[in-house]
């Protein structure tokens, strides 16, 4: 090692390394922009939604076109476990949830009962139970096709939308995400909706129940779950719960239950409404769609659902596929900004960014929705959603983001919102913050911690409330410190006492081994990104024990091949489980810690940075990898833009802070040279 070289990028060989593998990057994400100036990409990955799609068109009639049946076809024929089953998500060992699931929609595609797929796919069954020991949400899904008795299910009462609105068990203290999607469960199981029966229900229906359909113990059937399903074991309390919601179901009020049907109904109406029928997540989708096909066959409603349904689905490698929103484009635009201003000179990519700044400035929320108090929504205006305006629902760390982006933008362009926009940001912003100091997702906190004890989902974790994350927490403390450094006069002290307060959640959250664990992303990696990013927006300098401890965990979990990756079981398992090697997304999320906690110039950087450089392509892209994204702790989701994003990002905050030499000096040298 030539120690006078080393050190800096003044060996021209290497800055023209870096410097070409950016501007390939460049290239590359700028080509994937649409002409509305969103970056657009797949975002599937769960094993339930895709055949969900396909069973509800089923039921309300919305033909499938030939290239829709062909392609998720093959989507089924490439997911398929060697054993036969299906997987909650792309990467997870076989479910009996959504091998049944899977199961059906096949079948209503049209494939006979004798495909080899679909044989290998009863043996999994046949091995595991078959539908009775399915996570609740494959039966309820079974019971509205006809293929499982409303009798071997726990309720779902209407009723608990009647409840008063102080309880702790009031439908509108739970996470949106699950109180929208029991909102139309109960009124479906409260009328007991069903499809009408037809030759292809009473061949399912034997095929799936080898013994015989009408022998099964559906009452033993409510609480039998596989353990390949079980994730969250029914707590006392839920189970209490559910013998009194049986008692309840015993002795129906038909007038209550009309007056709980009508106020869901209601409840279901403005969702429609102020999604413009695309609704909060895939699921209520679905759900508000059957709803309405049984509630009103030739209503409008159901058509206006019909119409929209196809814009969930999207083509992947594997195959066609639902995706998990109606779309990332704001928040994978928000990232693509953000990457490019620290990636290219200011002013430079103007067409891009231009394009960028237009799709932003549209899809910011300039409204609360009508009735908002009615109908439990927090305050919209100013917020930014995950995908599109017609969507609508702001979230904190996409409002955040998109005010990041916004700033950046201005930097960079001179491309600016109106200061009262920002400052409608700002003002959500403020508003969603927890009294724990930090941000949940959609709203603030509403319930008490213990309702994670009734979570009947049997398969998710962490789906009752809606609490403070290290990922929307730091994401909301770097715009506010973003947007005081751009309007320093503006509500100086209550912003900067919301991003102490931020900070003081982030630092209780970190672990005794220096980490964050993440909710969103996998896991560790992507958790402890944001979590130093948090600290060092607030202020805290690198050299501080909190960031030194998370640089550290990540600088320990390096591997041979100077990449980080981790695995989705590492969310599911609560522990760092790693990848046979590097992943490029993770390796970026990594880099980007480390350059944030001062270590530009570390060894364990240059490892990194070379990691990535081998991987690019010589066009610039990189070749595909695991899967990045999550949700609820047990399911995958697949963020197809951060590939194209976070190598990116990590390289050009890697070359703006060597360049700028403004990483302390680490002990040990390193060679630039090896970069090449
Ligand atoms: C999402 C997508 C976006 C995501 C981020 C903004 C990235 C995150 O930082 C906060 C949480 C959020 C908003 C999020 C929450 C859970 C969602 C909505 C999803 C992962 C997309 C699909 C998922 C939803 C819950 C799927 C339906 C399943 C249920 C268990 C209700």
């Amino acid at each position: 090692m030539q120690e006078a070289e080393v050190n800096t990028l003044d060996d021209s060989f290497d800055r023209q390394r870096l410097e070409a593998a950016i501007a390939k990057s460049v290239e590359r994400l700028v080509e994937r922009q649409a002409s509305h100036g969103a970056w657009p990409g797949d975002y599937g990955g769960p094993g339930f939604l895709t055949p969900m799609y396909v069973s509800t068109s089923h039921v309300v009639g919305l033909e499938l076109t030939p290239q829709q049946r062909v392609g998720i076809d093959r989507y089924f024929t490439n997911t398929q476990n060697d054993d036969g089953g299906f997987g909650l998500h792309v990467e997870s060992p076989s479910f009996v949830f959504t091998t049944v699931l899977a199961y059906v929609a096949w079948r209503q595609l049209g494939l006979a009962a004798e495909d080899p797929r679909l044989e290998r796919a009863r043996r999994f069954l046949a091995a595991h139970g078959g539908p009775t020991h399915a996570a609740s949400w494959g039966k309820f899904f079974l019971s509205v096709l006809g293929l499982y008795s409303f009798t071997g299910l726990e309720p779902v009462l209407p009723e608990l939308w009647l409840l008063p609105r102080s309880l702790p068990v009031h439908p509108s203290r739970l996470w949106c995400h699950c109180r929208v999607v029991y909102l139309p469960m109960s009124w479906l199981y409260g009328r007991r909706a069903a499809a009408t029966p037809s030759p292809l229900t009473a061949a399912l229906r034997r095929e799936l129940y080898p013994a015989g359909y009408d022998h099964v113990d559906w009452a033993a059937a409510r609480s039998t779950v596989a353990p390949t399903d079980c994730y969250v074991p029914r707590s006392k309390l839920l189970q209490t719960t559910n013998l009194a919601m049986r008692a309840f179901e015993r002795r129906p009020s038909v007038a209550l239950r009309q007056r709980a049907l009508d106020a869901v109904l209601d409840h279901i109406r403005a969702e429609d409404r102020n999604t413009s029928y695309i609704c909060l997540g895939p699921v209520n989708k679905l759900y508000h769609t059957l709803v309405w096909h049984f509630a009103q066959p030739e209503g409008s409603e159901v058509k206006r659902h019909r119409e929209c349904l196809p814009i969930y689905l999207s083509c992947h490698e594997l195959g066609t596929r639902m995706n998990g929103y109606d779309s990332s484009l704001l928040w994978d635009t928000a990232f693509a900004t953000q990457a490019l201003a620290v990636a290219t000179a200011p002013g430079a990519c103007a067409s891009a960014l231009k394009g960028a700044f237009g799709y932003i400035d549209r899809t910011q929320v300039r409204e609360d929705v009508s009735d908002r108090e009615h109908y439990f929504r927090h305050r919209s205006r100013g917020g930014w959603p995950f995908s599109s305006r017609e969507h609508g629902w702001p979230i904190s760390d996409c409002t955040a983001e998109g005010l990041k982006a916004c700033l950046e933008l201005d930097r960079h362009q001179g491309l600016a919102l109106p200061p009262e926009r920002l400052a409608e940001a700002v003002d959500l912003i403020l508003s969603l913050q927890n009294d724990d100091g930090g941000w949940a997702t959609y709203e603030l906190t509403r319930g008490p911690a213990w309702l994670e004890l009734l979570n009947p989902s049997d398969c998710f974790g962490d789906i009752m409330t809606d609490r403070s994350w290290v990922e929307c927490t730091s994401s909301c403390v770097q715009a506010l410190g973003a947007y005081q450094r751009r309007f320093p006069a503006d509500r100086v002290a209550v912003i900067a006492r919301a991003i102490e307060r931020g900070a003081g959640f982030l630092a209780h959250a970190q672990r005794s081994d220096g980490s964050w664990e993440g909710g969103w992303g996998i896991c560790f990696t992507y958790g402890t990104w944001f979590g130093v990013s948090g600290l060092r927006a607030a202020g805290l300098p690198t050299t501080s024990p909190a960031v030194q401890s998370a640089c550290d965990f990540l600088a320990a979990r390096q591997g041979v091949d100077g990449g980080w990756g981790e695995a989705a079981a590492s969310c599911r398992e609560r522990r760092y489980v790693p990848t046979s090697s590097g992943q490029a997304v993770m390796t970026s999320w990594a880099l980007l810690t480390l350059i944030a906690g001062g270590r530009a110039e570390s060894p364990a950087v240059a490892r990194g940075l070379r990691f990535l450089l081998d991987r690019q392509g010589p066009d610039g892209t990189f070749p595909a990898e695991h899967i990045a994204g999550v949700f609820n702790r047990t399911c995958a989701i697949h963020y197809d833009n951060y590939l194209h994003v976070f190598p990116l990002w990590a390289m050009a905050r890697a070359h703006g802070a060597l360049a700028a030499g403004d990483s302390p000096k680490q002990s040990s040298p390193v060679d630039w040279s090896s970069l090449r």
